[in-house]
């Protein structure tokens, strides 16, 4: 009985791991707003609905995505960017709930980085068998800035790899409410996902939802 009791609080309690110079991994950290998350993502949804884009080279991507903020990621055969408009609507992405911002700056500072301000949330879907190759998140203005990464949902493993891309990724299990942290000299190295497995989680279903937070401009 002490001992269940031990663990299931052990598995909420929030814990860091660091990955590389720059970048910590800060599990459940999310875990304690996770119903503020969930609440402002489906009024997000609403009215930037998720979809899956194209890439330049014509394919189009696994994950499908919808963006908060005054900027948001997209893709297209002209190629990346961040644009103020949703291009399915030609409306401002919704703004930024207070909950995310908090959450992100709050992670930022956890991690060394005070004064994190995001202008642009990216929150990626994933179904089972979705999947993110190996990629550098480079489309951002000003490398000194973090980017701020929370997992909800089903997990997922992390590829995590360095500046070159033959760099051998680690693989982290990311799981709902893991947040990670990652900038300074690893700003740039390469990451991605491996194919989602199957699963059924309590709160989001057949799925996982990851926010990460920039500041884009
Ligand atoms: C994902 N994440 O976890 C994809 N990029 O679904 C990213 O591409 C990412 O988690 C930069 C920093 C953290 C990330
Ligand atoms: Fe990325």
């Amino acid at each position: 009985m002490t001992a269940d009791l031990f663990e299931s609080v052990v598995d909420v309690l929030p814990s860091r791991e660091a990955m590389a110079e720059g970048a910590v991994l800060l599990r459940g950290f999310a875990r304690r707003v996770e119903a503020g998350l969930l609440a402002a993502l489906r009024g997000i949804e609403s009215q930037a609905p998720f979809r899956r884009m194209f890439t330049p080279g014509g394919h189009q991507m696994s994950v499908a995505m919808t963006n908060c903020g005054e900027a948001g990621w997209v893709t297209d055969r002209s190629g990346y960017r961040y644009d103020a408009a949703d291009p399915e609507s030609g409306r401002a992405w919704p703004a930024m709930p207070a909950a995310f911002c908090e959450l992100a700056e709050s992670a930022a500072r956890e991690a060394g980085f005070a004064g994190f301000s995001p202008d642009a949330c990216l929150i990626n879907r994933y179904e089972p068998g979705a999947r993110m190759s190996l990629h550098q998140d480079r489309d951002e203005k000003d490398f000194s800035a973090p980017i701020v990464s929370v997992s909800l949902g089903l997990p997922a493993i992390f590829l995590f790899g360095g500046a070159k891309r033959s760099d051998k990724p680690q693989r982290y299990r990311l799981e709902h409410g893991d947040v990670v942290v990652w900038g300074g000299p690893s700003r740039l190295f390469f990451h991605g996902v491996a194919p989602l497995a199957e699963g059924e989680h309590p709160a989001l279903g057949p799925k996982r939802i990851n926010l990460t937070f920039r500041k884009a401009r």
